[in-house]
C-alpha cells in the first residue's frame, strides 16, 4: 500500500489553492464575517469567527474534494462504503488544519483575528457528538485513515440533530440534557437536495404482470437528504466524503388527510415522520424504546444502498461487476438489514434471480462485530419489519429458509443446532436474529483484537465459526494518530520528530526508532518535561474553567469510557477506597499523591452505572476534604465526556485505567490513545490490551486480575463472599462504603452496589480481582518514584504503540476483506480551472 509522504503536508501545494499569500486567509476570512454574519472584523463573536474561518477553509478545500469525486469517477476504482450508525466526529477545524498542512498558516498568524485568542475559535465549534462510544470514535478514526491511504471511499450514517446526550452533575448525579449541536449552522455540511433519496415505509407488495409492485395506498414515503462533510486525508490529497442523512418528508406527504381538511393531522403526521433522524439512541448496550430506532436503521440503510448503487450503475453496466466494484462494511449488525435490502433491489428491481443475487450480495457485502455482551446482540420483533418493510420480512424467511436448508444437509438431524443457529428466535414474540442475518448474508466477519474474534469464533457463534470457517477473521482497532497524538499533544510530536523525523505521521511503526532513545538521559528528560507541561496545562484548564484544583505532580490516574458494569470503574473506586482506608489506618503511610480520573457517561436508563457515578463523586467528596487523604488522593469526574475532553486529557495522563472482567472488553481503543501519549496500563488481559503488552513487552506494563478462561471457569463456584470473609482490605473497604460514610445524609443510597456485589453474585466478579489489583497499583506507585524507570517504560509504550494505528487497521481491511487499492489524487490545477 503506497503510503502519502509526510512532508507533503507541509509543503506548497502545487494547484495554489491551499496555501496563498499570508493576507488573502485573513481576507477570506474576513470576506466572510462581512457577508455571511454581517459584522466587521474585530467584532466577530468567537462562534462568528469559527464559522468563518472554517468556511474560508472550506472554499479552500472545495476544489480538491470536488477533484477527489471526478478521479474517483474517471478512474472507477472498487469502492468501499462504510455504513455505521455512529461517527464520533469531535471538533473538525484544527483537524482539518492539520492534515491540509496549514497548521503553519496558523502559527504564523495568517487566520489569526487579533481580538481573539485562537483557543477561543477552536472551542466555539461545538464537538459533533454523533455516537455513544468507541465503536462511533472508530468509524471517525477510520474514515480518516481511508482518507489517508488515498482509499475512494466513503462514510454513510445519520444527521442526528441531538447527539449523544450532554452529561451534568448535580449532588453527585448524571444529569442529562439535550445535545442540539446544530443548533447553529454548521460549516462544515453540504446539503445536497440533488442527491436526495426516497424511502418507502410500510410498502406491501404484490405480483402485477410477473413484476412486483407496491400496493397502492399502504406507503408513506420518506425523503434522505444526503448532507455531506470534507473527510480530509493527511497531506490533502484526496478529501473523502461523509455522507449524513437527514429526513425529510415530499410535499405530497400524506396528501390524501391534507386535501380532506385535516391539515393539522397531515403536519403533525409529517412532524412524526421528520423526527427519525432529530436523536441519536442513547444506549450502546440494551436497546429500549426500540421502533425508533429500527426506523433509524432501515432508513440508513435504504438510503445509503440507493446511493451507492446509483453511483455504481452510474460507471458499470453489469450487475455482475457488484463485488468487483463496492466494498460495504458494516459496522457491527446496526446496517445489517442491508442484507434483505440488497437482495430486494437485485431481485426485485435487478431481475437476477435469487441464487445470482445472493452470490453478490454476499461478496459486496462484510461485517464487523464489537461486543461480546449477549444483551448487545440486536434482535428485532417480526412485528417491526411487518409494519415498516414488510418485502424485507418475506426476503429474510426465504434466506432463513434457504440457509437452514443447508444446515440441514451439512449437520444432519440436529433440530437444536437449528434453532440455534435459524435467523428467526421463536421464544415467544418472534425477532429477528440480527447477528445470525450479518453473518450468513457476508463474506467476512470480523472481530476487533485477536482475543475477540477468538471468542466470537469458539463461544458466541461458534456454530457459524464451524459452518463457514473461512468468513471469520480479525482485525486489530486502531486510532489516527494524526488527532490522538500529533493534534492533541504537540509538545510531544514535536519531540518524537526532532527525533527521528516525522515520517512516523504517516507510518506509525517509525516509532520503534524512538526505543533506544529510552537509554537517553537527555531524551527521558525531555521526555517527562513532555508531559509535566501536558498536566499543567491540564491543570490550568480546569481551573479556569471548573475551578477545581488539582496538584500537577501528583499521578495522573484515568479511567474514561462509558459507565458500564462490565468496564469496573466500580473496582478503581473500590481501590481507591482501599487507599483511604490505609491513610485513615496509618496516616503517616508513604506514598506518591496521586489523582484519580473519572469521566464518562451512563445510559440514562442504565441505573446501576448512574449509581457508580454517584458513588465515585461521593467518594470523592469525602476523600478530597478529609485531611488524612487531602493533598496525597484526589477523586475527580470530568462531566460531560467527549472527543474534545478527551484530547486535553489523554496526553496529561501517567496510567491509563483498562480494568474489565477479562472477556467482555472487545478491544477497547482509549487504552492505544493513552499509550502513543505515553501513559502505562494498568489492566487486565482483555480486548486489545493483550497486544498492547505484547507489543511493548509485559515488564513495561502492570497486568493483574484473572483471564478470560479463568473467569469462565471459575464463574460456576465464584463467591464474592469469600473474598469478603477473607480478605481484610476488600472486607474494609467494602464495610466504610456500606457503614454509610460516603453517604452521611443520604441513607441507603448504595444499597443496589452492595446488593450487586455481595447477594446478587457480582457478574463481573470485581471482589476476584481487587487484591490483585491493589498489589499491582502497589507496584506501579514504587516505580513511579523512580523517575527514570518511569520514563524508560514509558518511551518505550510509545515506541511500540505503531500497530494501533487505524491505518494499519484500514491496510488490513483494504488487502484482506475488500480487496480495495488507494486511487492517487494528482492536483495539477491552478486557481480556477475547473478541472
Ligand atoms: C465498542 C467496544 O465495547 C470496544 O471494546 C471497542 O473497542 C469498540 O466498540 C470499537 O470496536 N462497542 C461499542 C458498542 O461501542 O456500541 O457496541
Amino acid at each position: 500500500m503506497t503510503k502519502p509522504d509526510a512532508t507533503q503536508a507541509t509543503q506548497s501545494v502545487d494547484d495554489g489553492s491551499l496555501e496563498r499569500t499570508s493576507g488573502s486567509g485573513r481576507m477570506e476570512v474576513n470576506r466572510h464575517l462581512m457577508f455571511d454574519h454581517l459584522v466587521l472584523p474585530e467584532e466577530g463573536s468567537p462562534r462568528e469567527c469559527f464559522e468563518a474561518v472554517s468556511r474560508a477553509l472550506r472554499d479552500r478545500l472545495a476544489r480538491r474534494w470536488m477533484h477527489t469525486q471526478r478521479t474517483q469517477d474517471r478512474e472507477n476504482p472498487k469502492r468501499v462504503y462504510y455504513l455505521s450508525m455512529e461517527f464520533l466526529i469531535g471538533r473538525t477545524l484544527t483537524n482539518n488544519m492539520i492534515n491540509l498542512g496549514l497548521d503553519s498558516t496558523l502559527h504564523d498568524g495568517h487566520l489569526h483575528l487579533e481580538h481573539l485568542a485562537w483557543q477561543d475559535i477552536v472551542e466555539a465549534e461545538p464537538d459533533a457528538g454523533l455516537g455513544n462510544g468507541g465503536l462511533g470514535r472508530l468509524a471517525a478514526c477510520f474514515i480518516e485513515s481511508l482518507a489517508t491511504l488515498q482509499i475512494p471511499s466513503m462514510g454513510y450514517g445519520l444527521r442526528y440533530e441531538y447527539g449523544i446526550f450532554r452529561q451534568s452533575i448535580e449532588n453527585g448525579f448524571q444529569i442529562e440534557q439535550p445535545d442540539h449541536w446544530l443548533r447553529n449552522p454548521d460549516p462544515w455540511e453540504i446539503a445536497r437536495p440533488r442527491e436526495t433519496a426516497m424511502v418507502s415505509v410500510g410498502c406491501q407488495f404484490e405480483w402485477h404482470d410477473g413484476k412486483l409492485r407496491a400496493v397502492p395506498g399502504g406507503c408513506t414515503h420518506l425523503l434522505g437528504v444526503p448532507y455531506d462533510r470534507p473527510v480530509v486525508g493527511y497531506g490533502g490529497q484526496t478529501i473523502n466524503t461523509l455522507r449524513l442523512w437527514g429526513v425529510g418528508t415530499p410535499d405530497y406527504f400524506d396528501f390524501g388527510e391534507f386535501s380532506s381538511g385535516d391539515f393539522v393531522g397531515a403536519i403533525v403526521d409529517r412532524v412524526v415522520a421528520e423526527s427519525i433522524t432529530r436523536v441519536l439512541y442513547p444506549d450502546d448496550s440494551t436497546r429500549a424504546g426500540q421502533a425508533l430506532r429500527f426506523v433509524q436503521e432501515y432508513f440508513l440503510v435504504t438510503c445509503s444502498l440507493a446511493d451507492i448503487l446509483h453511483r455504481f450503475r452510474h460507471s458499470n453496466e453489469d450487475w455482475e461487476q457488484l463485488p468487483e466494484k463496492v466494498a460495504i462494511q458494516l459496522n457491527d449488525t446496526h446496517p445489517a438489514m442491508a442484507v434483505a435490502e440488497l437482495m430486494r433491489v437485485l431481485v426485485d428491481e435487478a431481475n437476477l434471480g435469487w441464487k445470482k443475487a445472493w452470490e453478490l450480495t454476499v461478496g459486496t457485502l462484510a461485517y464487523t462485530n464489537h461486543t461480546l455482551l449477549p444483551e448487545a446482540l440486536e434482535k428485532w420483533p417480526v412485528q417491526f419489519f411487518k409494519m415498516v418493510c414488510p418485502r424485507l420480512l418475506e426476503i429474510t424467511l426465504e434466506i432463513n429458509r434457504r440457509f437452514l436448508a443447508e444446515v440441514e444437509t451439512r449437520f444432519p438431524n440436529d433440530p437444536v443446532r437449528l434453532s440455534r443457529m435459524s435467523l428467526i428466535e421463536d421464544a415467544g414474540e418472534q425477532h429477528i436474529r440480527m447477528a445470525n442475518l450479518a453473518i450468513v448474508g457476508t463474506h467476512s466477519t470480523n472481530g476487533v483484537a485477536q482475543i475477540h474474534s477468538d471468542l466470537l469464533r469458539t463461544r458466541v457463534v461458534s456454530d457459524f465459526a464451524e459452518m463457514f470457517p473461512h468468513r471469520f477473521n480479525n482485525k486489530t482497532n486502531g486510532v489516527t494518530p494524526r488527532r490522538w497524538l500529533l493534534s492533541a499533544n504537540p509538545d510531544l510530536a514535536s519531540l518524537i520528530t526532532e527525533s527521528i523525523g516525522d515520517a512516523w505521521i504517516v507510518d506509525l511503526s517509525e516509532l520503534r526508532r524512538l526505543a533506544p532513545l529510552a537509554e537517553d538521559t537527555a531524551f527521558r528528560q525531555d521526555f517527562l518535561q513532555t508531559k509535566q507541561n501536558a498536566k499543567q496545562r491540564f491543570c490550568t484548564w480546569l481551573e479556569t474553567t471548573t475551578g477545581q484544583q488539582v496538584n500537577p505532580t501528583s499521578i495522573f490516574d484515568c479511567q474514561v469510557k462509558r459507565i458500564h458494569e462490565y468496564k469496573r470503574q466500580l473496582l478503581n473506586i473500590l481501590h481507591v477506597v482501599v487507599l483511604y482506608q490505609r491513610l485513615r489506618e496509618n496516616p503517616s503511610a508513604t506514598f506518591p499523591p496521586r489523582t484519580f480520573f473519572f469521566a464518562g457517561k451512563a445510559a440514562p436508563a442504565y441505573r446501576l452505572a448512574k449509581r457508580i457515578i454517584k458513588l465515585i463523586n461521593n467518594v470523592g467528596q469525602v476523600i478530597n476534604n478529609d485531611p488524612v487523604s487531602a493533598g496525597r488522593l484526589q477523586v475527580v469526574f470530568l462531566p460531560n465526556y467527549n472527543v474534545s475532553l478527551a484530547e486535553r486529557l489523554i496526553p496529561a495522563s501517567d496510567v491509563s485505567e483498562q480494568i474489565s472482567t477479562a472477556g467482555y472488553e472487545a478491544s477497547g481503543t482509549s487504552n492505544m490513545k493513552f499509550m502513543m501519549n505515553g501513559a502505562l496500563t494498568i489492566g487486565t488481559r482483555d480486548g486489545a490490551t493483550i497486544e498492547m503488552a505484547q507489543e511493548a513487552g509485559e515488564e513495561n506494563f502492570f497486568l493483574f486480575g484473572l483471564t478470560a478462561e479463568q473467569v469462565a471457569e471459575s464463574r460456576p463456584w465464584y463467591s464474592p463472599r469469600w473474598h469478603y470473609d477473607n480478605e481484610l482490605e476488600t472486607r474494609a473497604a467494602l464495610d466504610l462504603i456500606f457503614s454509610g460514610h460516603f453517604n452521611r445524609d443520604e441513607p441507603g443510597i448504595f444499597e443496589p452496589i452492595r446488593e450487586t456485589l455481595l447477594e446478587q453474585g457480582d457478574f463481573y466478579m470485581h471482589l476476584a480481582d481487587l487484591s490483585s489489583y491493589a498489589a499491582t497499583h502497589q507496584r506501579l506507585g514504587e516505580i513511579y518514584t523512580d523517575k527514570d524507570a518511569w520514563a524508560r517504560a514509558a518511551i518505550l509504550n510509545v515506541a511500540h504503540s505503531g500497530k494501533f494505528s487505524s491505518d494499519r487497521t484500514i491496510a488490513e481491511y483494504a488487502s484482506e476483506i475488500w480487496n480495495a487499492v488507494p486511487c492517487p489524487i494528482a492536483h495539477e490545477l491552478k486557481e480556477g480551472a475547473n478541472d
